[in-house]
């Protein structure tokens, strides 16, 4: 079979998760709760009422889904750890049947030969410490230093590959300005706090790890770096996205690259912070060399000046601010609603490159939500297929541009807790009963298979 779309030699074909979403055991072996735990408590946070209690049940099903990886032919496979399962209070006493979980996962995949890329934080902060005023607090990025270095001492000599956070704008602005995410606060001026914590936390953190790790280990930063487009030629709806881009995406990018804060950033937030958070001293702990960048891509978005004819039609606001708006979704969405919109990782990727020429990238989350059901113990799920086939031809054409991109990192192996969505929106390649807990591979698992084993499309 020829193929059209060769990927280089060497690309990492994967799949990833997170540990609230798929683990379940929440009670097992002294975990302590999250804030996910609570959030998912408190009545109309999560659609259904659901929660992470139980999830795949991945925890007691460690060796099935491991073998069922290395049926698909996974070459990396990207989990995080559950901060609240190692240290259940967040600081203090470690707990080893917890450390074992993760020691157990991470020789399994050795055993099948897939490479293991362990994500540091996915949001599921130790309630103890949101209970000390989390992220908000300083105090929290100490502890979470310590709990990566604790990490890396257990799993170091055997896992290449550490990613510090995933999506830091999501912990900051869908945890405390939006709301939508635990801890569930909606205050603009927290947001940009939380964000320098994490950052602060992000550089520390990699520091802690390169005394810890062996020189050849490879260390990331996963971002969600929002690809927006003015929703017009108005220069209002231009100064928006510039806006948009600013608050959302340079905040993170920057600090990562070694270039602290833009005075165009804290000129564009005056009205929502006076950034008295950051300390004598902090700006040069904002940065330590990391090797690659993790982009996350699921989707674009169209931003307005909320005055502008654009943006007085149908939107959505845009967490953090009042100064911009995203137009309303249309055209052909997924089944969350997301616009499907491919082109713009090529944009994505080439704008990355042009910021940073050196920095190696690896997508480490793109997929899509479908919900479609089993028939006859099959799942054809042809719109995922035709997703996936489109950003990666849409990623190729990064390659070919130039763009160093060194893996994929499918979004999701398994159908999982989607947060406050529950369990109403199925990123799997892998259906999950969430009755019987069995799985189902899909046309897509598959599909992926054919093409990592062709190493293209
Ligand atoms: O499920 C999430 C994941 O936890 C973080 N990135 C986006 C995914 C889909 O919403």
């Amino acid at each position: 079979m020829s193929l059209t779309h060769r990927f280089p030699d060497g690309f990492q074909w994967g799949t990833a998760t997170s540990a609230y979403q798929i683990e379940g055991a929440v009670d097992a072996d002294g975990r302590g709760a999250s804030i996910w735990d609570t959030f998912c408590r408190a009545p109309g946070r999560v659609l259904g009422g659901d929660t992470g209690d139980v999830a795949c049940d991945h925890y007691h099903r460690l060796e099935g889904d491991l073998d069922l990886m290395s049926r698909l032919g996974i070459q990396t496979y990207r989990f995080s750890v559950a901060w609240p399962r190692v240290i259940p209070k967040g600081r203090g006493p470690v707990s080893e049947a917890g450390l074992d979980f993760y020691r157990r996962l991470v020789d399994g995949l050795l055993e099948r030969g897939i490479a293991p890329l362990v994500t540091l934080f996915h949001w599921d902060l130790p309630q103890a410490l949101d209970d000390e005023g989390g992220w908000l607090s300083r105090d929290t990025v100490d502890a979470y230093v310590d709990y990566a270095a604790l990490v890396a001492e257990a799993l170091g000599d055997r896992v290449p590959s550490f990613t510090t956070f995933n999506e830091p704008w999501c912990s900051a602005f869908l945890g405390y300005a939006s709301g939508d995410h635990a801890p569930g606060h909606t205050d603009a001026g927290e947001a940009f706090r939380v964000a320098h914590h994490l950052n602060l936390a992000h550089a520390r953190a990699v520091s802690a790890l390169r005394c810890v790790l062996p020189s050849s280990a490879a260390i990331s930063l996963t971002l969600n770096v929002h690809q927006v487009y003015p929703a017009s030629d108005d220069p209002a709806d231009r100064r928006a996205t510039e806006h948009v881009d600013l608050i959302s995406n340079r905040i993170f990018l920057d600090p990562a690259l070694g270039h602290g804060y833009p005075d165009a950033l804290v000129d564009t937030t005056r009205t929502i912070t006076d950034w008295s958070f950051v300390e004598a001293g902090d700006i040069g702990a904002l940065h330590a060399p990391i090797d690659g960048l993790g982009i996350n891509y699921y989707t674009s978005a169209l931003i307005a000046d909320p005055a502008s004819p654009a943006g007085r039609q149908a939107h959505l606001a845009w967490p953090g601010t009042t100064k911009a708006v995203s137009l309303a979704p249309d055209g052909e969405l997924t089944g969350i609603g997301w616009r499907i919109t491919p082109g713009a990782l090529t944009d994505l990727l080439r704008r990355i490159a042009a910021d940073a020429p050196t920095m190696p990238l690896t997508i480490h989350e793109n997929g899509a939500a479908y919900d479609v059901a089993v028939i006859d113990g099959l799942v054809d799920d042809t719109v995922r297929i035709r997703y996936l086939d489109a950003h990666l031809r849409a990623l190729h054409d990064a390659i070919t541009a130039g763009v160093d991109v060194r893996g994929y990192m499918l979004w999701s192996f398994l159908d999982n807790f989607e947060w406050a969505w529950g369990y109403s929106q199925r990123f799997g390649i892998v259906h999950v009963d969430f009755d019987t807990l069995a799985r189902t591979p899909k046309a897509s698992a598959d599909w992926y298979a054919g093409v990592i084993a062709a190493n293209g499309l």
